[in-house]
């Protein structure tokens, strides 16, 4: 009885055990824990900035000459919130020398807020959990000092998370003595050797600091060309700080850690010239103007019959809109601008997304293949092209915009007419930061960016500031589309351009107050200036 008894009990375990094993077996990853809450301070990184004090402190006794025309283009924190001062009084003076206006954003949205300390106290913490996430250890400023004996790898290296590399090139050249030693140490990973070589003592395999040492120079060389590096904590994009040092000397690189971007191509079917209606999709939003949208759609079709239309509508009473390549979104009444752009690029499946507004008409002088053309030869992700007005005047409507660092009080933002350069090879574009509300842009980069949907009315710009560093932008003068709208333009050109822009961005109060909230709070400005 008893032996049975302990028979049962020994099964009853062989159980528990083959189950536990197979739970692990089944289980996606390992069942280590790991604390990736927020990054802590590496002895490396404390190593690194106690040594550039050292190297960017010296020859203080040096006396120097600052050259003005040069050390004035260093940025020098002046973000302060000034606008340009009136020269003179003459009528039009505006017109022809437009001045910078200046914006108080920090006082604009906090002194309508009821409780601006409060405020203020939230935007600086969410800004500091930003920074932590957004950090990496390869943004970090590295020197390489002087007669160092060591050889490394500056840039280039990449590993895929928890994954294993040989790191290249590592080497010691120094003269010979009786023993030589190196040692590697790393933040995130562990190193290792993926072969032997006689008479090189290693010390540390798959630990995070590993010394290897050798009586002969060219054997410790030899072993070194086998170091490996194993990422230990999973992040799909950071980097880790190696230091690696022998006695006297210490160098650092950066080895990558991440997944690499996995490509979205388009298959656009083979093409001996351009095929619109393959390569792009027309959206836009529309709202009380079904009739301009009518029109938009016919000259849309004499000259591009086959190419999908793709139209948000936030009327409260939606009229049907119906034709071959017409896709018809409806959404609930009031939705908004940024919103119904959202959902309309959100329903592009071409390459291209061409946006335009309801109250346009396409002429002969609307020519995608152009704009197609130099998205397909340049490294530009966004083309806008030029809105012919009622009046005759042409607007492209081109700008440059600018981030100075401003301190705990946030940033400040510029906005200034104007371009970068024009394109080699393109000599009616130019190179941009913002532009006009009529472009062509590879979908997917502008799905990214996306147009924020609590921007219901009127906006255009925000969409160009969140774009910043991550579009490429361009301009061309002779893509032109024709507005339909009639405008009252007393003064001719320049207020042609003025009054397109009050237009636009005319904003009634509760507009202009989340737009000060999306500047203040979300893009973490303090001021706004502007031509
Ligand atoms: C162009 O693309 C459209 C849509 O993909 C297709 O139906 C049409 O046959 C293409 N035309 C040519 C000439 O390849
Ligand atoms: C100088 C020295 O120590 N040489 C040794 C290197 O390693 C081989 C193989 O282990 C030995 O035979 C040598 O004596």
């Amino acid at each position: 009885m008893r032996i049975t008894n302990k028979k049962c009990l020994g099964l009853i375990f062989i159980g528990v055990g083959g189950l536990l094993a197979l739970f692990h077996a089944w289980s996606p990853g390992s069942s280590s824990r790991v604390d990736i809450r927020s990054r802590q301070r590496s002895r490396i990184k404390t190593l690194l900035e106690w040594k550039i004090q050292d190297i960017t402190r010296g020859y203080r006794e040096i006396a120097y000459h600052i050259k003005e025309e040069v050390s004035s283009r260093l940025a020098q924190n002046t973000c302060i919130c000034l606008a340009d001062e009136e020269t003179f009084q003459l009528p039009f003076s505006n017109l022809l020398f437009p001045r910078v206006w200046a914006h108080k954003l920090d006082a604009a949205f906090l002194d309508s807020h009821p409780d601006p300390e409060g405020v203020k106290r939230h935007r600086t913490q969410e800004y500091n959990s930003f920074k932590r996430r957004s950090y990496s250890p390869a943004d970090m400023l590295i020197v390489a000092e002087a007669n160092s004996p060591l050889q490394y790898p500056i840039q280039g290296v990449e590993v895929r998370p928890l994954k294993t590399i040989i790191i290249p090139g590592l080497g010691l050249k120094e003269e010979t003595k009786s023993n030589h030693m190196v040692y590697l140490t790393a933040a995130i990973g562990t190193f290792d050797v993926a072969a032997m070589v006689d008479n090189v003592s290693v010390k540390g395999e798959g630990e995070k600091h590993i010394i290897l040492s050798s009586p002969h120079l060219s054997a410790l060389n030899r072993q070194l060309q086998f170091v490996t590096y194993t990422n230990t904590v999973f992040n799909p994009k950071t980097a880790d700080t190696v230091d690696f040092a022998t006695e006297g000397h210490h160098a650092f690189f950066t080895i990558k850690v991440g997944h690499g971007t996995v490509p979205k191509l388009y298959n656009s079917g083979y093409q001996t010239e351009y095929n619109i209606s393959a390569l792009v999709t027309i959206a836009t939003k529309t709202f009380l103007r079904y009739d301009k949208l009518k029109n938009l759609i016919d000259s849309i079709r004499q000259y591009y019959p086959t190419i999908t239309i793709v139209i948000a509508d936030d009327n409260e009473h939606p009229q049907p809109v119906t034709g071959p390549h017409i896709e018809h979104y409806i959404m609930p009444f009031r939705k908004g601008w940024f919103a119904g752009r959202n959902l309309a690029v959100s329903q592009v499946i071409t390459k291209y997304v061409l946006w335009v507004d309801d109250d346009f008409i396409f002429t002969a002088n609307t020519k995608l293949e152009k704009m197609v053309d130099i998205l397909e030869k340049t490294t530009l992700d966004l083309v806008a092209g030029a809105v012919r007005e009622v009046t005759g005047y042409t607007a492209t409507y081109r700008h440059i915009i600018s981030v100075e660092e401003g301190g705990e009080e946030g940033d400040c933002l510029h906005i200034r007419n104007g371009y970068h350069h024009i394109i080699e090879g393109f000599p009616n574009c130019v190179v941009a930061d913002a532009v006009i509300n009529f472009f062509m842009a590879r979908t997917e980069k502008v799905q990214q960016v996306g147009f924020n949907p609590r921007l219901a009315r009127s906006a255009h710009l925000e969409f160009f500031i969140d774009a910043l560093g991550s579009l490429h932008i361009g301009s061309c003068s002779d893509v032109i589309v024709s507005h339909a709208s009639k405008i009252k333009l007393p003064w001719g050109k320049t207020d042609a351009e003025k009054a397109y822009n009050k237009f636009r961005y005319s904003l009634s109060r509760a507009d202009n107050n989340i737009r000060n909230e999306v500047f203040y709070f979300q893009n973490r400005f303090k001021c706004l200036t502007s031509h």
